[in-house]
């Protein structure tokens, strides 16, 4: 199975469209949480992951939009309430076998407390080698890409489809599509639709393929520019 990954999509209906046109074919669209602002709704953004049939968690915007905090922002008069119903209805966490693998999808972090900013060099991914009942761990949150076999353990950060934050990759935007046969994972990275400048650039994808491998970091802070946890790479 196919499965196409988006996260931290941040009201970017564009950014979102990139990154599924460039997905082409999946069987599954998985999003990891913050598909809008936390004062600010997407009915674009609503419409699309539902009419994809996209399998959706709540980020920590979510859920302040839809907590006492964003009472303000959710009755804002241009908001399609069937939409806003549907991603309120959304879990902050979800659970999928797909292949004979557990899937498991949450926003920050699997462990208390869920909303760790989890990023590639951060001591807590270590601990990601205890999850005994999951094999395969979605991420969001940090809104850098990650592909990562921590124990016998899969976690993948798709990285952010609509707010770069990612100095590694040039603060472009990205996507990941994983292969549950190989478990091999692609990175899709692509400059920012809502830039002019960029609205028409080409979309660059890099490969991760499973060795077994190891992992160890030192610091919880985002890793410099140049460091380069995935490896290969492919022009398409
Ligand atoms: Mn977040």
């Amino acid at each position: 199975m196919k499965i196409g990954i988006v996260s931290d999509i941040h009201c970017n209906i564009a950014g979102l469209d990139r990154a599924l046109a460039a997905m082409g074919d999946v069987d599954e669209l998985i999003c990891a949480g913050d598909a809008i602002y936390q004062f600010r709704f997407s009915n674009e953004v609503a419409a699309r992951l539902r009419e994809r049939g996209a399998r959706i968690i709540q980020g920590n915007h979510e859920e302040t939009f839809f907590s006492r905090d964003g009472v303000r922002a959710q009755a804002a008069p241009w908001i399609q309430s069937d939409l806003r119903d549907f991603l309120g209805a959304q879990p902050d966490e979800l659970r999928m076998r797909v292949n004979g693998k557990r899937l498991l999808v949450v926003h920050g972090s699997p462990f208390e407390p869920r909303r760790e900013y989890v990023y590639p060099n951060s001591p807590t991914l270590r601990r990601f080698a205890e999850i005994d009942d999951a094999d395969i761990v979605i991420l969001g949150h940090t809104h850098y890409q990650m592909a990562e076999r921590v124990g016998r353990v899969l976690v993948i950060n798709p990285g952010s489809a609509g707010e770069p934050r990612d100095p590694r990759n040039d603060f472009q935007l990205s996507f990941a599509m994983l292969d549950t046969q190989t478990d091999e994972v692609q990175f899709g990275n692509f400059a920012d639709p809502t830039r002019a400048v960029s609205a028409n650039s080409d979309v660059n994808m890099t490969a991760w393929k499973p060795q077994g491998g190891t992992t160890g970091y030192g610091y919880d802070q985002p890793p410099k520019a140049g460091h380069d946890p995935w490896n290969g790479s492919l022009n398409v």
